[in-house]
């Protein structure tokens, strides 16, 4: 058991969670510790560390201390603020379109096409428009896959195509036609001035006047896309970080079925097993 300035046995620390105000847990209930990291592009030293914890005061943190400094460049120090925000939220005023999935497994998956589908499906994936980010996409497609999860080309029943970065919009569409695909994968991670909002939306744009839209699930992905957000852009569902070739098959290949048979089959519960 710790002792001195580290006892957590003789204080009386706050223990009640409000949900109504939410708050960082650092060591304690509704201490509201946050750690902090940014860049300043000012020399390392005593003045940038002093600007450093004048900013965080100006977002709401009390006590903010820089625990860490390093210079990035003669001009520019990279800057570690712990501190306590002053700032809760109200987390049951909170309402998020997420995405349920119970992500079937490659195999599952597998078994899955065969049970109900009985032909291949058709993914077809890309970066798009000025997008040069190939890691996320190649993450849920290629073969060796991600984190642990085999991706979509290692699956039986699942012809992947992966067109790489950059591909236009009109091109991606050009080559779901050829291969008749049943899903769309596009991935966008660059967001700087809502480019990847633009050519998302373009997209839909394009599929809708070729009449396509409602012939294919249209799914987006990317380290700031939500299921909330590709919704909101006529997608089909969004999925971010935390989330592999799994997650996605399993929502095209229900997807599929639903549409088809307009239900979902009933599946083995997992506990079940
Ligand atoms: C590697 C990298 C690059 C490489 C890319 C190489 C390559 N072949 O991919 C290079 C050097 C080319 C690059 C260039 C640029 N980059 Co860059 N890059 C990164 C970096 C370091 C890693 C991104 C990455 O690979 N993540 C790992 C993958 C696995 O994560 P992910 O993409 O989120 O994917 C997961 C999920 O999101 C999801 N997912 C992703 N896509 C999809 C799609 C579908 C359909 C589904 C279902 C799921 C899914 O599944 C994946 C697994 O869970 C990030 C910073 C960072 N640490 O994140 C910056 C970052 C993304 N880059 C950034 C920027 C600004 C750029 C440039 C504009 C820089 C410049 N000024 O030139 C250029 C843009 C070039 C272009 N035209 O696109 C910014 C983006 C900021 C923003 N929000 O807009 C970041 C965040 C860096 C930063 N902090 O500023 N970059």
């Amino acid at each position: 058991m710790a002792a001195g300035l580290y006892s957590m046995e003789k204080k009386d620390f706050d223990t009640t969670l409000d949900l109504n105000q939410l708050r960082p847990y650092g060591d304690t209930m509704n201490d509201g510790k946050v750690q902090l990291s940014f860049t300043l592009p000012v020399p390392n030293n005593d003045k940038g560390v002093e600007a450093a914890i004048q900013l965080a005061k100006k977002m709401g943190f009390r006590e903010p201390a820089v625990s860490f400094s390093a210079a990035l460049d003669d001009n520019f120090t990279y800057y570690v603020v712990y501190g306590a925000t002053t700032h809760s939220v109200n987390y049951n005023d909170i309402h998020v379109q997420a995405l349920e999935i119970d992500t079937m497994d490659m195999h599952e998956c597998e078994k899955y096409i065969k049970d109900n589908i009985g032909r291949d499906v058709v993914i077809v994936g890309a970066s798009t428009g000025t997008d040069a980010h190939t890691v996320g996409i190649d993450a849920v497609m290629n073969m060796k896959g991600y984190a642990g999860h085999y991706g979509l080309e290692r699956y039986e029943g699942i012809d992947a195509y992966n067109l790489g970065s950059q591909v236009p919009n009109e091109e991606f569409i050009q080559k779901a036609i050829e291969l008749k695909a049943d899903a769309l994968l596009v991935s966008q991670t660059v967001t700087q001035k809502d480019v990847h909002i633009k050519n998302l939306t373009n997209l839909v744009e394009l599929l809708e006047a070729e009449g396509l839209r409602d012939k294919v699930i249209l799914i987006a992905g990317g380290a700031r896309i939500t299921n909330e957000l590709a919704k909101e852009l006529g997608y089909d569902a969004g999925f971010g970080p935390g989330k592999y070739a799994d997650d996605v098959a399993t929502y095209v290949l229900e997807q599929i079925v639903e549409r088809r048979d307009g239900k979902k089959p009933e599946r083995e519960k997992k506990e079940d097993k």
